[in-house]
């Protein structure tokens, strides 16, 4: 094989570009965008152990986390990135106590907003797990050039432009979806390019893995409870008991299921009575790619991506992954 017969994600998002009619290279040079920052923030990450990047700051972010050196990090890394890019006018994060309108010479004039989780599982960043970046791109709905609202952050995943994840791991990938199928990237780091390497990914219809923290078991509502221990049974032609596999990074986890067929629960608890998930930082983007990948994402009562969000840190229960393991999780309920 050629060894120039690579596709980076700059050239594939150009050449995607062409089944978008109406669109001039805005989304393109966004998506080029966070792609730059994510270059930058795995190269921290790869490097956090010997560069005093390790461990907390000492302050407690909206969520009640220890706030980690490199999530301050990927938080800036991307506030820098969308304000200079000038395609954005405004981004949450689960970093951020609130919207930040973005102060770059041309983000008033930016046509989308951005909702990001700069590093989720930060806190597994000192014990060297994957961890990983989130995010998900809205369409404004004020008016170019005026200033931004909350509006605009607080839409419907159904709403959705775009969203995709960076995982941090055995290697850096990016896998993104503009609503026409799921493509992941490879960070080739000899030639500093994400390059592809999982076209257009399909999620199994079914797996043998179920993902979600046990700890929690006699908080779990019924339903699940009475699924875990159908997991467990034994029954060959269902190739159960299945495999727990939990790595406590949302990013880690979902990635591993969308390839090889699984489910994520994270259902409520005592300690988080509506799940302990950001709707807008990490359920919706996710629900975006599993979607897209022919899996499902429910609360177990409603699709993620038709919530309307009411409050921007607000969080949901959240069952996601092949379609038939989440409806047969849900025929539990
Ligand atoms: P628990 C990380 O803090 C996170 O938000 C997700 O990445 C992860 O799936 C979940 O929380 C883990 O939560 O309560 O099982 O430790």
């Amino acid at each position: 094989m050629s060894q120039f017969n690579f596709t980076t994600l700059g050239q594939f998002i150009i050449e995607k570009q062409s089944e978008f009619p109406f669109a001039k290279g805005e989304l393109s040079r966004l998506l080029r965008d966070i792609g730059i920052a994510a270059k930058v923030i795995s190269r921290e990450v790869n490097k956090a152990g010997i560069a005093e990047i390790i461990g907390d700051v000492g302050e407690i972010n909206i969520q009640g986390e220890d706030v980690k050196k490199l999530d301050l990090i990927g938080n800036e890394m991307f506030t820098t990135v969308l304000e200079r890019g000038g395609e954005v006018c405004a981004f949450a994060s689960e970093e951020e106590d609130n919207m930040v309108a973005l102060k770059g010479t041309h983000s008033k004039n930016g046509q989308y907003v951005v909702c990001i989780d700069p590093l989720d599982g930060s806190s597994n960043i000192d014990v060297n797990v994957s961890i990983g970046t989130i995010f998900s791109i809205y369409r404004r709905v004020t008016s170019v050039g005026t200033e931004p609202t909350l509006e605009d952050v607080l839409q419907a995943g159904n709403r959705l432009v775009a969203s995709g994840y960076i995982i941090y791991g055995s290697s850096t990938m990016l896998v993104y979806s503009t609503g026409k199928g799921v493509n992941g990237f490879t960070l080739d780091n000899s030639i500093g390019e994400f390059c592809l390497s999982h076209p257009n990914i399909q999620t199994p219809k079914d797996g043998t893995i179920y993902s979600l923290n046990e700890g929690n078991a006699s908080d779990f509502p019924e339903g699940v409870q009475k699924y875990i221990s159908w997991c467990k049974e034994k029954d060959k032609e269902t190739q159960r008991p299945y495999s727990a596999r939990y790595i406590g990074s949302m990013v880690a986890d979902l990635h591993r299921n969308l390839l090889k067929g699984g489910i994520f629960i994270y259902p409520p608890t005592a300690k988080a009575p509506n799940g302990k998930l950001r709707l807008m930082f990490e359920c919706i983007p996710m629900a975006f790619i599993v979607e897209q990948a022919g899996g499902i994402a429910t609360t177990g009562k409603e699709r993620v991506l038709d919530i309307q969000p009411k409050e921007l840190h607000q969080r949901v229960p959240v069952f996601i992954g092949s379609a038939n393991m989440v409806n047969k999780a849900l025929s539990f309920s």
